[in-house]
C-alpha cells in the first residue's frame, strides 16, 4: 500500500476470476479527471467492459447489448469542439465484451439523424455484417454467435465510412477464449484521429477519445503487476500507426488469437487501421513512462500518455 492509495478493484477481480486461478489483478486507484465534457471519460474507459444483460434461452448463454446512436459536441482540446456521431454517448463506443459461444443480441437504436450502421468484426451470417443502413429513427437488432475468440471491433459502415468512423462511430468487441486468460490489470487503449477541418486528413489524434488526455491523466498502474493492453487501431487517413512503450517490452499477440501469450516481444508495433492486438507487459522499475505511436506528429497532436507505475509496499 502506497498512502492508500491502491485499493482492490472488485470489477476487475471479479473480472479476473472467471477461471480458476484464484490470484486477482492488482489495480491502483485513478485519481485522474473522471469526467470530461458530454460524459466522456478516458480514464472510465480504460477498464469499463459492457458485458451485456446476461440471459439463458434454450441452456446457452445469451448476452443483450443496446447501443444507441446520437449525435454531441465534444471538447477536444481549448480551441476544438467536434460534432460527434456516438453510440450511448461515447467515442469510442463502449467495449462490449464476450465468451466465445454466447449468443449475441445487440438491439441498435438509431437516434443519430443520419442512417449508421453496425459492423461487426469476426464470424457471422451475409445478414448480420451490418452493411445495410439503418435509417435515422429505425431499430435494427444484430444476433450472432461470439466468435471467433480474440480482439476485433466494430463499427458504422455506411459510406462514407471514413466521416462515419471519423465522426466516433467505433468500438472493441473482446470476445475471450473458452480457457479463460491469466488473471491481469486489463486495460484498453483505441487510437484515433479528427479531421476537425473536414479536409481529409487528421488535425488531432487520441486514446480513448481526448486529444493528450493521459497526459495530463496518467495511468495508475501497480509495479510487477501483469498488464494486459487491448490495442487497436482505428485511425482513418493516416495509413497506420504504431504502439510504442517506453523503457520496455511487450509481447504481442496478433488479434488476441493466442490463449495463452504473444508469440514475440518488442517495444513498437505497427498496426494499420481497424488492426488490433494484445500486449503484455509489467513494469519493475517506478515512476512515470510514456507510451505513443511513433509517427511523432501523432503523438505531438494528441495521442500520447503515461503510465505511473505505482510502487509496491
Ligand atoms: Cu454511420
Amino acid at each position: 500500500m502506497v498512502g492508500g492509495a491502491i485499493a482492490w478493484s472488485q470489477r476487475q477481480s471479479l473480472m479476473s476470476f472467471q477461471g480458476t486461478v484464484k490470484v486477482p489483478a492488482m489495480v491502483p486507484m485513478n485519481h485522474g479527471d473522471m469526467s470530461h465534457g458530454n460524459g466522456i471519460s478516458p480514464m472510465a474507459m480504460l477498464r469499463d467492459f459492457d458485458r451485456g444483460t446476461v440471459t439463458q434461452e434454450n441452456g446457452r448463454t445469451v448476452r443483450e447489448f443496446k447501443l444507441v446512436a446520437q449525435s454531441g459536441e465534444l471538447q477536444l482540446d481549448k480551441a476544438n469542439k467536434f460534432i460527434t456521431w456516438n453510440l450511448n454517448g461515447r467515442v469510442p463506443a463502449p467495449t462490449l465484451r464476450a465468451n466465445e459461444g454466447d449468443r449475441i443480441r445487440v438491439v441498435f437504436q438509431n437516434k443519430g439523424g443520419h442512417a449508421h450502421s453496425l459492423h461487426f468484426h469476426g464470424d457471422h451470417p451475409a445478414n448480420m455484417d451490418g452493411i445495410k443502413p439503418v435509417r435515422n429513427g429505425q431499430v435494427f437488432i444484430y444476433e450472432f454467435d461470439a466468435k471467433p475468440f480474440g480482439v476485433h471491433l466494430y463499427h458504422c459502415h455506411v459510406e462514407p465510412v471514413t466521416r462515419h468512423i471519423g465522426k466516433g462511430l467505433y468500438g472493441m468487441f473482446i470476445v475471450d477464449p473458452p480457457t479463460p486468460r491469466p488473471p491481469a490489470d486489463e486495460l484498453v487503449l483505441i487510437m484515433a484521429g479528427y479531421d476537425v477541418n473536414a479536409d481529409r486528413k487528421n488535425e488531432l489524434y487520441a486514446f480513448n477519445g481526448i486529444p493528450h488526455y493521459y497526459m495530463h491523466n496518467p495511468i495508475a498502474i501497480q509495479q510487477d503487476q501483469l498488464i494486459r493492453l487491448y490495442v487497436l487501431n482505428m485511425i482513418e487517413f493516416d495509413i497506420a500507426a504504431t504502439f510504442h512503450l517506453h523503457a520496455n517490452l511487450f509481447t504481442v499477440n496478433q488479434t488476441g488469437r493466442s490463449p495463452i501469450v504473444g508469440s514475440y516481444e518488442t517495444d513498437v508495433i505497427t498496426m494499420g487501421t481497424a488492426e488490433r492486438h494484445i500486449l503484455e507487459f509489467k513494469y519493475h522499475e517506478t515512476g512515470k513512462f510514456m507510451f505513443h505511436p511513433h509517427q511523432d506528429f501523432m503523438a505531438e497532436a494528441g495521442c500520447m500518455g503515461y503510465f505511473d507505475v505505482i510502487a509496491n509496499a
